[in-house]
């Protein structure tokens, strides 16, 4: 189907999705949206996409629809609650799910969907809100070839890194694993960060070592930013870090795999949350081992 003429939904405008919807906008896609928390559709309303009041409303005609919600809970409920996408969806229709839920309730998205005659794809998303507005982001997808092929023109205009995993449930599955990976690195930057910073080295002498050996990596760069340029919104939300790990920590039970190292995390991102940074950007961790420390994050 050329891009100009498909019909496409979108649910989920928070941090990630809005500026995906806006991508879709800008590629010519014609786009119906809906978001829970109305006004923030606005913007995009204003961007030429049409908002809509329900979500039924935004899988109205529409050939491929995008979902970009916070969690099981959301995706369930944008699916197949009072006014959900499922009364909507025509059949034959791809439905691309964004959002990172657990691979159990992708699977059973997908089953639910089949019996309709709709068509799924899980599509978690990777890197941050610029990359969503840049259409740079990472994208591990799970579904039939033939599905992922069709929604290639989608996909394209959201991403510029789209790796086909293979079955439902494996793309989740192994965007949870990327994410064990982030937030352990995260813990693991803000050790190193107290630890060098009560021994008085300078900060600009902890980036400096670390950019030039073997343990360089984006992700610290990134918290090298946060340090030096404070106040930024969030691009990631803490609870959502917490959110996946939990669903990893699931996945490491149910298949025994022990992943220690996560588990530890997890009770530092709880203890985070209750402390009220949930809405934080997740490099608030870094804030946090800093009040244990009893060091200064800056100065
Ligand atoms: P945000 O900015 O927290 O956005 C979450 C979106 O999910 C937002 O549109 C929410 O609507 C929506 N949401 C949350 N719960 C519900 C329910 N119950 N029903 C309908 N809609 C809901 O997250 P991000 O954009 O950073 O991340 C999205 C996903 O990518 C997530 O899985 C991350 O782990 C990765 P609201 O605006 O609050 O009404």
């Amino acid at each position: 189907m050329a891009k100009k003429r498909a019909k496409v939904g979108f649910v989920g405008l928070g941090l990630m999705g809005a500026p995906m919807a806006a991508n879709l906008v800008k590629a010519g896609f014609t786009l119906r949206v809906w978001n829970r928390t109305a006004d923030k559709a606005e913007p995009l309303a204003t961007a030429g996409a049409v908002k809509v009041v329900t979500a039924t409303d935004a899988a109205r005609g529409a050939d491929f629809v995008v979902v970009m919600v916070a969690d099981d809970n959301a995706l369930d409920s944008v699916l197949f609650g009072d006014a959900g996408l499922s009364r909507g969806l025509k059949r034959g229709a791809v439905l691309i799910n964004c959002s990172t839920t657990s691979p159990a309730m992708s699977y059973r998205a997908a089953t639910a969907l089949r019996s309709i005659s709709v068509r799924y794809l899980e599509a978690p998303a990777m890197r941050s809100v610029q990359a969503a507005r840049e259409g740079k982001l990472q994208m591990l997808v799970g579904g039939s070839r033939e599905d992922f092929q069709k929604a290639e023109p989608i996909l394209k205009a959201l991403a510029c890194d789209i790796h086909y995993i293979g079955e439902i449930g494996k793309a989740e599955t192994l965007k949870l694993a990327l994410t064990l990976l982030a937030a352990t690195m995260v813990q693991a930057f803000a050790e190193y960060f107290v630890l060098a910073r009560k021994t008085g080295v300078p900060f600009e002498t902890m980036m400096e070592v670390l950019k030039v050996g073997p343990l360089d990596s984006q992700l610290f760069r990134y918290m090298e930013q946060v340090v030096v340029n404070p106040g930024g919104r969030p691009t990631f939300y803490l609870k959502h870090m917490l959110k996946d790990v939990n669903l990893a920590l699931d996945i490491g039970r149910q298949l025994e795999v022990p992943v220690p190292l996560t588990a530890g995390v997890r009770q530092i991102l709880t203890a985070a949350k209750n402390l009220g940074k949930g809405d934080d950007d997740f490099a608030a961790l870094l804030d946090l081992m800093a009040e244990w420390a009893g060091v200064p994050v800056r100065g």
